[in-house]
């Protein structure tokens, strides 16, 4: 048995005062490292640790603690978790939809397999747990325009049943063990310095490195495919909101967030007012497409607003200027 009867088995006294001692999953994903950065100027370089399965490159090695932690290995979790008197987890650790279905077998052991350990881990040693879920959690019968927070979820792809999976676990383990369980739904994430793995959305990522670089860029989603989005900065701050927010405030355990929601060619418009000459081509990869197709339009998250306070800060010109600016390209 894994699982304390006591949920408070192995609690130990904290004091309010006292910073959290942070792990984080998945570290050198398209998020950890800023997630890293962002937890680290308001808790301490030292109480925040990031972990990967693979080898960091030298800056981010250099940049504060670093260990290694493979998810599927539960012993080795406890450890790093004992070690380091960890009180707060943001498990990040996942495949992404696209990559996904390319390997269903490693995405329901690391998607799923790996969440039990973590979730596990977490009801033992009363750690605060955050995992993402995403919009990839709805599916083609799930309202679209909006997608509320409660509604059907009947997702396609082994990366939404997993995060559905993510979602409902979560919040079974809160009621059943009294684990602080808190959960966002994300967007697709807009970022300039990191890479997403394989997603849906990554399209919105790369068409800032081509215009940058070549004024071109081929898009592997229809021009008028409507999906949320959100600049990496708010998704991180909303991230350590909802983690800060005390538990009072939190009517649910899983929330969406939303910024923005546009088309490839929408996207493509902003970046042309400010690189008149950009051109975008479409080379539909059928995969992404039937996803994007099932997935929310809009996100309507007026109870993240409502109960924590969320709002945004970068709508879609304010995301194309920091995008382009970090790339080196002038917009004033
Ligand atoms: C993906 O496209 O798979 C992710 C997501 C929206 O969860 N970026």
């Amino acid at each position: 048995h894994r699982i304390p009867a006591d949920a408070n088995f192995h609690s130990t006294s904290i004091s309010e005062a006292e910073p959290p001692r942070v792990l984080i999953t998945g570290g050198l994903g398209q998020l950890g490292v800023g997630l890293a950065n962002l937890l680290r100027k308001r808790f301490g370089k030292d109480n925040v640790i990031l972990s990967d399965i693979r080898k960091p490159p030298a800056h981010v090695f250099h940049s504060g603690p670093f260990v290694y932690a493979n998810i599927l290995d539960y012993k080795s979790l406890r450890e790093i978790v004992v070690n380091h008197r960890i009180s707060w987890l943001f498990h990040y650790s996942a495949l992404l939809s696209a990559v996904g279905e390319a390997n269903v077998s490693l995405a329901r052991d690391v998607n799923i397999t790996g969440l039990h350990n973590v979730l596990d881990v977490a009801a033992e040693y009363n750690v605060r747990l955050f995992v993402p879920s995403t919009i990839g959690a709805f599916g083609p019968t799930s309202p679209r325009n909006p997608a509320p927070d409660l509604c059907i979820q009947r997702p396609r792809t082994i990366y939404g049943v997993s995060k559905v999976h993510t979602e409902l676990m979560g919040e079974y383990y809160y009621y059943r063990y009294g684990l602080d369980f808190r959960c966002l739904r994300y967007p697709g994430i807009i970022s300039a310095d990191s890479q997403p793995g394989g997603g849906t959305t990554d399209y919105a990522v790369q068409i800032f490195h081509a215009a940058a670089k070549n004024g071109t860029f081929e898009c592997n989603l229809e021009a008028g495919t409507r999906l949320p989005m959100m600049y990496i900065s708010d998704c991180l701050r909303a991230t350590l909101e909802v983690m800060e927010a005390p538990a009072e405030r939190l009517s649910m355990r899983t929330y969406n967030i939303s910024a923005m929601s546009f088309t490839p060619e929408e996207l493509a418009q902003a970046l042309r007012k400010h690189a008149p000459d950009f051109q975008i081509t479409y080379c539909v990869d059928p995969l992404r497409q039937a996803i994007a197709e099932s997935w929310p339009m809009i996100l309507d998250d007026s109870n993240a607003r409502k109960d924590w306070g969320w709002k945004h800060d970068f709508d879609l010109p304010e995301l194309v200027a920091t995008m382009l600016n970090f790339h080196g390209v002038s917009t004033r």
